[in-house]
């Protein structure tokens, strides 16, 4: 490990990958919270599995690799072991829109407090290409060599009908808007969300679409519930229609979290009934 915030670890993305983006912006909302007074102890980064996961390896901050699909999962736990972390998740679209769709959909509508950077190539990159909710329906995969048909799912939608406090998207591309995004995500209390449009180089690259079709809305209220659901539907994960970026919704809301003394109080008659089980005492 370097001292410094990109450790020394043999960097294995493919030349172009956005999550070399993703990970600046990171590293320099991690350099903004540190001269603000946060330490990096107080940071934690819970990786899924996939190419965008090696961002536990290569950032130098306390991070764990969990299982594809359970990272918000493994999050929550750490925010109720330790309320006082500041946890980000870097999750795949395949990892959190397929097999983890339930985890982040549950830990959005409790409001756990923690940030979710989803970062959404559209794609199954580590494992060489295949399918995803957000893939087009006309992509051809690895896993499907004909048009799926499929209607792409619309996460922010998703997220929004679930009740997320913090709704927001990105794309890799624009590096300065995404950094402020990161910022305000983490600095959010209770669960933020932020799709980050990530382009995969070597399997789904929007690069050209994208560039065409992003846009930073002008007078947007991100308080405004229907302007939310508005903003978001203007996009279907397809070539067509105008994406917005930027903060879609936020609202203050309690959060969910074990620092309350209720369940202070039952986590520790719970922990004693385990440790007196595994005592033989029961
Ligand atoms: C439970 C489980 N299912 C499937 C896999 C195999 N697997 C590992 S990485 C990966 C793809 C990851 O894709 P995504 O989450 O979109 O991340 P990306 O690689 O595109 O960043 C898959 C399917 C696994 N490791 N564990
Ligand atoms: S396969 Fe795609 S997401 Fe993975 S490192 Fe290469 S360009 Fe990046």
């Amino acid at each position: 490990m370097t001292e410094g915030h990109i450790t020394d670890a043999q960097n294995t993305w493919c030349p172009g990958c956005g999550n070399f983006a993703i990970e600046h912006a990171l590293k320099d909302v991690i350099l903004r919270l540190e001269a603000e007074g946060i330490p990096r102890e107080k940071m934690v980064i819970v990786a899924g599995i996939g190419c965008h996961a090696k961002m536990a390896d290569y950032l130098n901050i306390n991070s764990l690799y969990s299982l594809h699909g359970r990272s918000v999962s493994f999050a929550t736990g750490i925010c109720m072991a330790n309320p006082d972390l500041n946890v980000i998740c870097c999750v795949g679209d395949g990892d959190a829109y397929a097999e983890g769709i339930a985890h982040l959909l549950f830990a959005a509508k409790r409001n756990v407090n923690m940030t979710v950077l989803v970062h959404n190539n559209r794609v199954y990159g580590l494992t060489k290409g295949q399918f995803t909710p957000t893939s087009p329906g006309e992509y051809h995969g690895k896993s499907n060599p004909y048009d799926t048909g499929e209607i792409a799912f619309n996460p922010p939608e998703l997220l929004l009908s679930a009740g997320c406090s913090f709704v927001a998207r990105g794309y890799s591309r624009r590096g300065k808007e995404l950094t402020g995004l990161i910022y305000a995500g983490i600095s959010h209390s209770g669960f933020s969300y932020i799709d980050i449009l990530q382009t995969c180089r070597s399997y789904m690259d929007k690069t050209e679409e994208y560039d065409r079709q992003v846009y930073v809305p002008v007078n947007h209220h991100p308080e405004d519930f229907d302007a939310a659901c508005r903003l978001v539907r203007e996009y279907r994960y397809d070539d067509s229609g105008k994406i917005a970026l930027g903060i879609i919704f936020q609202e203050k809301r309690d959060t969910f979290h074990a620092g309350t003394p209720h369940l202070q109080q039952k986590y520790a008659d719970k922990k004693s009934f385990v440790m007196r089980f595994i005592n033989g005492r029961r």
